[in-house]
C-alpha cells in the first residue's frame, strides 16, 4: 500500500445557526476533552490544532424565503472556508470539528479552493439537498449540497453573504450513504440529478462492504480525486449517538460507521473530513452523550489509520532481555 497521510489539521468551527437547538457549539471542545488529539499522536499521526473559530451574529438576520439566519450562516462559512483552505495549502489533511452541518458550505469550498475538484462522500441520514425554496424547516443545515452543486445554481435565489461562494461540486462527484428520511423535494431533486445514493435499504441489501467498493468505484470511473467526507452523526443508529439534534431510527451500525472510515483511509485520497451535529446537550443522560461523543472520536479515528486489529508506530522494537 502506498504510504498513507498522517499529518492533520483541526480546525474547530462551534458554529450552530444552521439549525435552531443549542449546544452543537460544545462539539468540537467535547471531543478534543475526550482525548481526540492525543490519540492521533499514539496512533502516529502528527497533529496541529489550528484552535476554534469564531463567528459574529449578524444582526437583525430576518429570514430569506424563509430560511433563517442566512447572513449569519454566510460569513461564517466564508470565514471557514479561508481556514479550511489554509490547512490544505499547510500540507494537512484537515479535520473539520462542527457545529451543524451547515458548514459544509464552507469546509467543501475551502477544500476545492485549496486541491481542486474533489469526490464527496456525504454519510447521513438526511441528504441535505434543500434549496432555501424547498425547505420545510427553513433550517441551512438542510441545504448545504444545493449551495454547493454546479447543477442547481439556476434553483438557489440570491443569498446575502453569499458572494463570496461559487458552486464547485459536479453532482457525478457526490455519493450519500446511510439515507433514511429525506424530503420530496429532496427526492426529487436526487432523481433529476441521478445523484449516487446508498440509502439505508441498499445497506441492508449490500452491505457495507460492498457499498464501499461501489461507493469508490463509482467515484474514480472518470478519475481519482481528494475525497471529501462529511460526516453527519446522526448517520449512525440513535441508539449508538442520541445526543444529536435530529435523530432518526434505524440507522447505521458502530461498525458500519467505523468500516467506512476504515475504507476510506486505506484509499490513500482522504483529504478532509467534517464531523457534525454532536450535540452535548441533547441526549436524555450522561451516558448518551458519553457514547455520542465516543463514536465521533472512534469513527475520526479511523479516518486516520486506526484499525480494529490493532496498530503500532512504524519505528516499534521488541524490548530485548
Ligand atoms: N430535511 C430536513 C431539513 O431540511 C432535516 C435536515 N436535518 C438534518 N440534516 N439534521 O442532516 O431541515
Ligand atoms: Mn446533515
Ligand atoms: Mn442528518
Amino acid at each position: 500500500p502506498p504510504p498513507l497521510h498522517r499529518s492533520v489539521g483541526i480546525i474547530g468551527a462551534p458554529f450552530s445557526k444552521g439549525q435552531s437547538k443549542d449546544g452543537v457549539e460544545c462539539a468540537p471542545n467535547k471531543l478534543r476533552a475526550a482525548g481526540l488529539l492525543d490519540r492521533l499522536q499514539q496512533q502516529g499521526c502528527a497533529v496541529k490544532d489550528y484552535g476554534n473559530l469564531t463567528f459574529e451574529n449578524v444582526a437583525l438576520d430576518e429570514p430569506v424565503n424563509g430560511s433563517k439566519s442566512v447572513r449569519t450562516v454566510g460569513s461564517a462559512n466564508q470565514r471557514l472556508s479561508e481556514a479550511v483552505k489554509a490547512v490544505k495549502r499547510d500540507g494537512h489533511t484537515a479535520m473539520i470539528l462542527g457545529g451543524d452541518h451547515s458548514l459544509a458550505i464552507g469546509s467543501i469550498h475551502g477544500h476545492t479552493a485549496a486541491v481542486g475538484p474533489v469526490s464527496v462522500v456525504w454519510v447521513d441520514a438526511h441528504a441535505d439537498i434543500n434549496t432555501p425554496l424547498t425547505s420545510n424547516t427553513g433550517n441551512v443545515h438542510g441545504q448545504p449540497m444545493s449551495y454547493l452543486l454546479y447543477e442547481l445554481q439556476s434553483k438557489l435565489p440570491p443569498l446575502p453573504n453569499f458572494s463570496w461562494m461559487k458552486p464547485c461540486v459536479s453532482s457525478r462527484d457526490l455519493v450519500y450513504i446511510g439515507l433514511r428520511d429525506v424530503d420530496p423535494a429532496e427526492h426529487y431533486i436526487m432523481k433529476l440529478l441521478a445523484v449516487k445514493a446508498f440509502c439505508m435499504t441498499q445497506v441492508d441489501q449490500l452491505g457495507m462492504a460492498r457499498v464501499m467498493e461501489e461507493t469508490c468505484d463509482y467515484l474514480w470511473d472518470r478519475a481519482k480525486k481528494p475525497i471529501h467526507l462529511s460526516y453527519d452523526i446522526d448517520a449512525i443508529d440513535p441508539s449508538i449517538t442520541p445526543a444529536t439534534g435530529t435523530p432518526a431510527v434505524g440507522g447505521l451500525t458502530y461498525r458500519e460507521g467505523v468500516y467506512i472510515t476504515e475504507y476510506l483511509y486505506q484509499t490513500g485520497l482522504l483529504s478532509a473530513v467534517d464531523m457534525v451535529e454532536v450535540n452535548p446537550l441533547r441526549g436524555r443522560t450522561e451516558d448518551d452523550v458519553r457514547s455520542t461523543v465516543s463514536t465521533a472520536v472512534d469513527l475520526l479515528l479511523g479516518c486516520f489509520g486506526r484499525r480494529r486489529e490493532g496498530n503500532h508506530p512504524p519505528d516499534y522494537s521488541l524490548p530485548e532481555p
